[in-house]
């Protein structure tokens, strides 16, 4: 459709909306909406099976199944339940733990309730036929909530529950967010407004919103948030915001979301007074030792600590000569009485511009496996630069099997066009996690590893830097939300599927019309590999702006060396690409042998990593039989093309949801189709001068020239203190 005329109708929309009123969806009830399902006889199934509802207990957690299932049931029903405890009627369902359900405790599952785990639970149809009734059992209280979350999209889905025999168990046991939210309220690569934690007021004010934020967390099975940026302040560790935390702990407690915080490594000058940090210093220790011990005499179930030292100008132990497992052990001590974690980052690198950044991590945490106590997780970027919109998995997940490995993803997308391009993450989730480390012989996957089964941990886990800001929808884009979901269900269990995963968020966040669906489905679930192909193709990577990474900027040419694109596209007049072969910088020798030699072989390195591994003259010939320089056209064509394809299906299932979710994406779409352009025409100009080679004439030319590009200044791009 003609921009202009998509523009007047979206005026026109909004103006209508706004004349009369009329309420429409805003996306604040994320994939909770509970709408009238649409399917009067499932409905009507349903209703039938529903006759009543019985939820043992009288702890928060118990009021709040009960409160979901309320919501939740009258929304989808629209029947008004009023939760009772007989448990001894026909058509009814239970919810409840052995410990607080007699009714529970007599089934015979006890054993099976046993292996399910604490965050584990069961739904079984049992005394089927007309006496038929649902259960909805776990060990604790908290699993029963999970169990009824699941319930409720099975719901929302509109499945089957005539003859349900579901077990669940999480296989990780540290499911997280990671906020990158200042005390100020800006969050670090945040777009969707500003921090939901509203620190001034608390904490004696608290918003609905975060009791939204624990039940949609607890939804999808995410038990802990980091609620402070990990370049940190070290005022978080106060008493006064250790009060304001903990009345966040608090809402967040009936609903098994922890509390945890981003230690700042030289605290103990900053709010301590000593003059020293260094982790094996006596003072330090005991002031690290006190602190914990504060922390936890406030919230008790304080999860433990997240830290990003020697990274990017943060302080750490190697300040004082000291290296990271000195400065993780020391936390790590200081918190393990209460049975706290802590988490250090290996996305740290030198001072000094090394031959190849993407070889630092494993460099320096390689050694160190073995050397952690079993309450420290080494959390890892998924890939070995930084959250690129595509990299092959980072090599210490094969390399550190003595020491629990969490994985970190990004879910705000910093390089994958900010909260206006709609890019369905998980696929990116999977393929790291689908990966094959070799170590222990095939099917030795990443997320093997980050479930802690290859190599046998006591912890295992996940975290996810947030998308989340208080936009009144949460995540700016619609479809942002979708990465939320995914990860939360990914976190759970790291081998579930994108598509799956799609499907059910599809149907719960907008609805079951399986013409929306099949148009959506495909939509979100190509849109990664789209936005790899008009942003950085073929294994390019790290060619975005400068500081704020929005958009495109392969000129990029200032700071350190390391900050550079050049540095990473190695673009001249013999070809592209970071040479980081046995003949190069030997990146690939920190993966295990059958993965080095397939990466290592131009010949057999996959396509999509070909320009990570190898420096590739533009002649080229690619598997399809193009040029190198020919095949990087046509993916930034096609990756530019297949937005419009995207807006063309977006167009189509007009009028199947509400318009005001319908214009938004529409709109955002707009933006996304030329900001494609834009990626593809300023990476082609610029990458053209080392080719010399022509955009074949069947492709539109670029409509402006290589300078307008790069004069191209953006201010107050949000996500970072401009
Ligand atoms: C929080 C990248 C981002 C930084 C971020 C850093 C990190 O460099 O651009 O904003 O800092 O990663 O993960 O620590």
């Amino acid at each position: 459709m003609d921009n202009k005329l998509k523009i007047s109708g979206i005026v026109l929309f909004l103006t209508i909306l706004f004349v009369s009123g009329v309420h429409a969806e805003n996306g604040y009830e994320l994939w909770l909406r509970y709408n009238p399902l649409e399917n009067q006889s499932v409905a009507n199934d349903y209703k039938k099976s529903l006759k009543e509802v019985v939820v043992f207990g009288n702890s928060e957690t118990s009021e709040a199944i009960k409160k979901e299932l309320s919501i939740g049931l009258k929304g989808l029903l629209s029947v008004e339940y009023k939760v009772g405890s007989n448990a001894e009627v026909d058509n009814c369902l239970v919810v409840g733990t052995p410990k607080n359900s007699p009714f529970i405790a007599q089934l015979s599952i006890n054993e099976k309730l046993q292996k399910l785990g604490d965050e584990g639970y069961l739904i079984y149809t049992i005394d089927k036929g007309a006496k038929q009734r649902i259960v909805i059992a776990s060990q604790t209280e908290i699993g029963a909530l999970y169990g009824t979350f699941h319930f409720l999209r099975l719901l929302q889905t509109q499945q089957n529950i005539s003859d349900l025999k579901i077990e669940e168990s999480p296989k990780t046991t540290h499911r997280l967010l990671n906020h990158w939210d200042n005390l100020d309220r800006t969050v670090e690569r945040g777009y969707a407004g500003f921090s939901i934690w509203d620190w001034h007021k608390l904490p004696d004010f608290i918003d609905t919103r975060y009791v939204d934020y624990a039940r949609a967390n607890a939804s999808v099975g995410i038990n802990g948030a980091v609620v402070n940026n990990v370049n940190a302040n070290a005022l978080i560790l106060t008493d006064q915001y250790l009060h304001k935390l903990l009345a966040l702990a608090k809402v967040f407690r009936p609903y098994g979301v922890k509390v945890y915080l981003t230690a700042r490594f030289s605290a103990p000058i900053e709010i301590g007074g000593l003059s020293t940090a260094d982790p094996l210093d006596a003072n330090v220790i005991n002031w690290w030792n006190e602190k914990a011990k504060e922390i936890y005499s406030i919230i008790p179930d304080f999860g433990g600590f997240l830290v990003k030292a020697n990274s990017e100008g943060q302080p750490g132990p190697q300040q004082y000569g000291r290296n990271h497992a000195d400065g993780a052990n020391m936390l790590a001590k200081a918190v393990a009485p209460f049975g706290g974690v802590v988490m250090w980052r290996a996305f740290v690198y030198d001072n000094n511009v090394p031959d190849d950044r993407a070889k630092q991590a494993y460099n320096e945490f390689q050694p160190l496996d073995g050397k952690f106590p079993e309450n420290v997780f080494v959390q890892v970027k998924n890939g070995a630069i930084d959250f690129q919109p595509r990299e092959p998995f980072h090599p210490l997940f094969g390399a550190m099997p003595k020491t629990p490995l969490m994985m970190e993803f990004q879910i705000t997308q910093e390089y994958l066009g900010c909260a206006t391009h709609l890019v369905y993450l998980a696929p990116l989730y999977e393929e790291c996690l689908d990966a094959d480390t070799y170590v222990k012989g095939e099917g030795s996957t990443v997320a093997k590893v980050v479930d802690g089964s290859l190599n046998s941990h006591k912890y295992s886990g996940m975290a996810g830097v947030s998308n989340i800001g208080n936009d009144i929808n949460w995540c700016g884009h619609p479809f942002a939300q979708a990465n939320w979901y995914a990860y939360g269900r990914l976190a759970w269990n790291p081998e579930n599927s994108s598509e799956q995963i799609a499907d059910e968020w599809i149907r719960q966040t907008f609805t079951n019309n399986q013409k929306f669906i099949d148009v959506v489905k495909p939509m979100m679930m190509n849109s990664r590999e789209t936005a790899v192909n008009y942003m950085t193709p073929l294994g390019l990577h790290h060619q975005m702006a400068w500081n704020h990474h929005w958009g495109p900027g392969p000129w990029v040419n200032i700071g350190r060396l390391d900050w550079t694109s050049p540095y990473y596209s190695k673009a001249d007049s013999f070809g592209i690409g970071f040479d980081r072969s046995s003949k190069g910088s030997n990146a690939v020798s920190q993966y295990s042998t059958s993965v080095k030699d397939k990466f290592d072989k131009l010949e057999s390195c996959p396509e999509e990593f070909l320009l990570w591994f190898h420096h590739v003259p533009w002649d080229y010939k690619l598997k399809n039989g193009q040029t190198l320089w020919n095949g990087m056209v046509d993916k930034y064509y096609g990756g530019a093309e297949s937005v419009k394809k995207m807006q063309n299906d977006w167009e189509s299932i007009k009028g199947l949801i509400d318009n005001e979710r319908f214009y938004h994406v529409s709109q955002l779409l707009n933006i996304q189709a030329n900001e494609a352009i834009w990626w593809r025409n300023a990476c082609l100009l610029y990458f053209q001068q080392f080719s010399k080679q022509p955009i074949p004439a069947n492709y539109e030319q670029p409509n402006k020239a290589l300078d307008y590009y790069q004069n191209l200044k953006f201010r107050f791009v949000p996500g970072i203190s401009n």
